[in-house]
């Protein structure tokens, strides 16, 4: 049976569209139900409109606090009774109950080997730190931040001339790889997160998740 997926956005949503591609492509054994965004007018929402798809804007600063915001933001998930929601580079700081209702079917991309550089300007940050490689992972999200068990991680040399737009450009291609990736195991009820920790096909995965080779 396909999955029912709900997409989460803030931005210009190209996670979004390696995602629908892979399912336009047969790949995913799902279909994204709604596509919801925090901020009116960004680009994901057209992407979503143009493949048929229902959206809706949720702006979070017509709400009074963070757990006002995310309680309307999980009653319009809930109603699409999904089993999987995907953080596709949304921004805001999701509340402990929130995240505790989601737990094992919550995805999040972050850019970066994770547990390194947690949080923002992670191109930089590894620039700075002269590290030979960086990259992203697709991790359960969990009530600290950025800190949720790993699933998939993708990596990217670091060469001498990169600067951390040239990084930023390396590290998207392969979130666009790693995170349909990711989606298809889900659907496929080959990866999971319960008691035993993250699984993939039954058996578990190291503490740094299921490393993507292109
Ligand atoms: N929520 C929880 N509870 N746990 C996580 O792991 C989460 C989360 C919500 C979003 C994505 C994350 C990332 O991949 C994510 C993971 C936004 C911020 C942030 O500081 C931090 C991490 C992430 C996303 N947001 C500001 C806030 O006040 C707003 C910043 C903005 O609007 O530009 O919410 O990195
Ligand atoms: C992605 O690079 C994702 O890893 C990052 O935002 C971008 C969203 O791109 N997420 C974060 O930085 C979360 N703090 P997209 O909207 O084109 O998918």
């Amino acid at each position: 049976m396909a999955k029912q997926i709900v997409v989460l956005i803030s931005g210009s949503g190209s996670n979004l569209q390696a995602i629908l591609d892979a399912i336009q492509a047969g790949r995913i054994e799902g279909q994204v139900s709604a596509v919801i965004s925090n901020k009116a007018g960004v680009f994901g929402l057209e992407r979503a409109e143009t493949a048929g798809i229902v959206t809706e804007v949720i702006d979070h600063k017509a709400f009074d606090s963070r757990e006002a915001f995310d309680i309307e933001l999980a009653s319009r998930i809930d109603a699409c009774q999904p089993d999987l929601v995907v953080l596709a580079g949304f921004m805001r700081i999701l509340t402990a109950d929130f995240v505790r209702h989601y737990q094992g079917r919550l995805l999040n991309i972050h850019p970066s080997l994770l547990p390194k550089y947690k949080g923002l300007h992670t191109h930089q940050r590894a620039l700075d730190a002269g590290d030979a490689e960086h990259g992203c992972t697709v991790h359960f999200v969990t009530e600290e931040l950025d800190g949720g068990p790993l699933a998939v991680q993708g990596a990217v040399s670091i060469d001498a001339d990169d600067s951390a737009d040239s990084l930023q450009h390396k590290v998207h291609k392969v979130e666009h790889q790693i995170y349909p990736y990711t989606v298809e195991l889900f659907c496929a009820d080959r990866l999971a997160w319960s008691e035993h920790g993250v699984t993939l096909d039954g058996s578990p995965l190291p503490a740094s998740g299921y490393r993507f080779e292109g």
